[in-house]
């Protein structure tokens, strides 16, 4: 059975973080060990939240899984919320990202804005991070504010690509921007990667409405199809439809959530389009 870590916080309502990559890569079939660095009430979208740091408890866990040998195929990081937290993603990669991918989505940021909590110090001490990944997949607005660049609503694929290639001078092997649009209707990812100076585009139809938490939903996928064998391009692909699918069940549902989609009902897609 494939193993892979996952490092970000526990929101406990929201469908963001680990309450979304923890059931995504089990159902992937993939055995999913966390290591959660807080603990919110909900995720920060949400007024009011309360936060419980687990900062301490990340190098004591990591010495004992040493100690006990334990070793993953893949080591994705999500929204860390410290500077120490990234130091400690760093001795995870360190430690435990010999022979396996290391993915790291730099959650901070959407729609121009970062999100509660951040700065640009911390998107700057985030580059050192991305810097030692084989692959990241920030949004338009985090790559805007890892390469410290204005962020742009409008942009065409020669701008796409100029911060594709920006983004793996970081260090990282591939970089993959999600959300990108150059068509109204159509959405997806871009991806660039370094060694071979080759890019990849996949896109879908756009759903009506926008959801916290799918980018998180996105890289979990990538994660999972990763493990599971599959391409790069595959894992993308596949990424972006399971996306687009739970925004679709989600809001098939009269009443539905606005904070999170229905990723679970659509879990039958997922294993579907993995062929699992
Ligand atoms: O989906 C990213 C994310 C993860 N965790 C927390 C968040 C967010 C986005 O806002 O607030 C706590």
């Amino acid at each position: 059975m494939k193993k892979a870590v996952t490092m970000q916080d526990i929101s406990c309502v929201g469908k963001c973080s680990l309450t979304v990559a923890l059931p995504v890569m089990s159902a992937m079939g993939i055995e999913t060990a966390v290591i959660p660095t807080a603990v919110l009430s909900t995720h920060t979208m949400f007024k009011g939240v309360t936060f419980h740091d687990l900062t301490a408890e990340i190098i004591p866990i990591m010495e004992h899984w040493k100690r006990e040998g334990f070793h993953f195929d893949a080591v994705y990081t999500g929204y860390l919320g410290s500077f120490e937290q990234l130091d400690c993603a760093e001795i995870l990669f360190r430690d435990f990202g010999q022979d396996c991918v290391k993915i790291v989505d730099p959650c901070m940021a959407d729609n121009g804005k970062l999100y509660t909590g951040f700065t640009m110090e911390f998107a700057q001490a985030m580059t050192r991070l991305c810097g030692k990944a084989d692959i990241i997949c920030p949004n338009m607005t985090e790559a805007s504010f890892l390469l410290d660049t204005p962020y742009k609503e409008k942009y065409n694929e020669e701008y796409v690509r100029d911060v594709l290639k920006k983004l793996t001078v970081l260090g990282c092997r591939k970089a993959v921007l999600t959300g990108v649009s150059f068509e109204e209707g159509q959405v997806g990812a871009y991806a660039y990667d370094r060694e071979n100076d080759t890019y990849f585009c996949y896109f879908t139809e756009e759903e009506k409405e926008h959801f916290h938490g799918t980018g998180d939903i996105w890289a979990s996928t990538l994660c999972g199809a990763l493990v599971n064998g599959k391409s790069f391009e595959e894992a993308c692909e596949i990424a972006c439809d399971y996306v687009r699918e739970c925004i679709h069940v989600t809001i098939q549902e009269e009443g539905h959530n606005l904070y999170g989609v229905n990723f679970e009902q659509a879990i039958p897609y997922l294993l579907m389009r993995m062929g699992q």
